[in-house]
């Protein structure tokens, strides 16, 4: 790959040995520009994530690193007293030549380092239940290991992120202003979202009560924010931390369910092809039910399915949202690309209200 000036600039503000051999553009995050790094050093080849990150999203990067400076030192301690591997078991950042956790480059823009974590996967899709029910098992232990952080030290790096009812608000806002003209297109998205205003107040409206705890949590539990260990088969590391601060645990499990129960990818044109896969999420339900290890009340747990529901219907909201702004968000790689995905959480909705007895009975299995 041709790497160019700012990349070049940024590599050579972080403290690596031996040569570098190859920068590729890596995995399928919709946010930030990763690559993968390999140098050449006398020990062999060792490799490096990159990331600039999304400066128009996470507007206070400085909070942002100082977030996971302190998250990712803190499960470095807790994995060490748990005798496991800090290495592969959490991010490590790699520091500047200056000693920092990343670096302003000269146009402004903020880079990271982290090692690279070797002989793992991040999935796009669920490719076998035991990935799915590891992944589940791992984000409930991350919850678990982060419950006594100092949840009053985190920033808030997007405020409201999953604030469904103040989502509900932008998307109005968003419909009204209607900048392209896009909104004659998509009748049927849009009564689809106005017809569940009360429905986006359920969670917000329990949390705002006190009924459920807010607790410190990962907040994009996609299954490609997890990496597998290619040779056991077990969940190893929770990355993506760019949005760890307190939050809803099932809004946690409602996301892994939106992206990783679903029969289909998220951006799947054929819509015949998406629903919502009971046995995965029944798979899922037993490894997070698992992970918290007794950590969840009772309505945490009896809310688990309608954290499926919302964090579906947040993020069909979020990509309409989008497409009516212009694309403006999420990287979009095709014409109507955040409408297809809009469409596909659409469809996961309305098949996930018309199973939502079986998903609670399932929950009931398991608590
Ligand atoms: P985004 O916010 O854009 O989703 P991520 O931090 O999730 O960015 O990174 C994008 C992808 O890069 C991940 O899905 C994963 O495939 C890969 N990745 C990120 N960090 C690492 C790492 N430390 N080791 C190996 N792969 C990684
Ligand atoms: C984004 O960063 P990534 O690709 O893991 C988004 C999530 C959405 C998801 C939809 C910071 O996640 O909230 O659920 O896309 N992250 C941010 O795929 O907005
Ligand atoms: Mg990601």
């Amino acid at each position: 790959m041709e790497i160019n000036d700012n990349i070049k600039e940024a590599i050579e503000a972080f403290a690596f040995d031996g040569l570098l051999e190859e920068c590729i553009p890596f995995g399928s995050g919709h946010i930030n520009d990763t690559y993968r790094l390999t140098f050449r050093t006398p020990n062999g080849v060792e490799r490096f994530i990159l990331q600039r990150m999304n400066k128009s999203i996470f507007t206070r990067p400085v909070e942002l690193m100082e977030n996971i400076s302190g998250v990712t030192s803190w499960l470095k301690k807790k994995i060490q007293e748990n005798g496991g591997d800090t290495q592969r078991e959490t991010l490590n950042l790699v520091h500047t030549h200056e000693g920092m956790p990343y670096y302003v480059d000269s146009q402004g823009e903020y880079w990271r380092v982290y090692l690279f974590i070797e002989n793992a996967t991040s999935f796009d899709q669920v490719e076998n239940d035991n990935d799915f029910y590891q992944s589940a098992v791992a984000f409930g232990h991350f919850q678990r290991l982060l419950a006594d952080y100092p949840a009053e030290t985190l920033h808030e790096t997007i405020v409201n992120f999953h604030n469904t009812v103040d989502r509900f608000d932008k998307f109005r806002t968003a419909l009204k202003a209607d900048v392209l003209g896009r909104a004659a297109g998509v009748k049927e998205e849009i009564q689809f979202v106005l017809d569940r205003e009360s429905l986006a107040h359920t969670l917000c409206d329990l949390q705002a009560q006190g009924q459920l705890p807010l607790r410190v949590t990962h907040n994009d539990t996609k299954l490609n924010n997890i990496m597998i260990d290619d040779f056991t088969g077990k969940a190893i590391c929770v990355i993506d931390l760019d949005t760890v601060m307190p939050g809803l645990s099932v809004n946690d499990f409602g996301d892994s369910i939106r992206f990783g129960a679903s029969t289909a990818a998220e951006d799947e044109k054929d819509l015949s092809k998406v629903s919502c896969d009971l046995h995965l999420y029944e798979v899922y339900v037993k490894g997070y039910v698992e992970g918290c290890a007794g950590a969840l009340t009772d309505l945490e747990t009896e809310m688990l399915p309608m954290g499926a529901i919302l964090m579906t219907f947040e993020c069909g909201m979020r990509f309409l949202t989008d497409y009516l702004e212009g694309d403006t968000y999420f990287k979009i790689h095709r014409e109507g690309h955040n409408l297809d995905r809009c469409r596909t959480q659409f469809k996961l909705v309305r098949d996930m209200e018309e199973k939502l007895s079986q998903m609670k009975a399932i929950v009931e299995k398991y608590k």
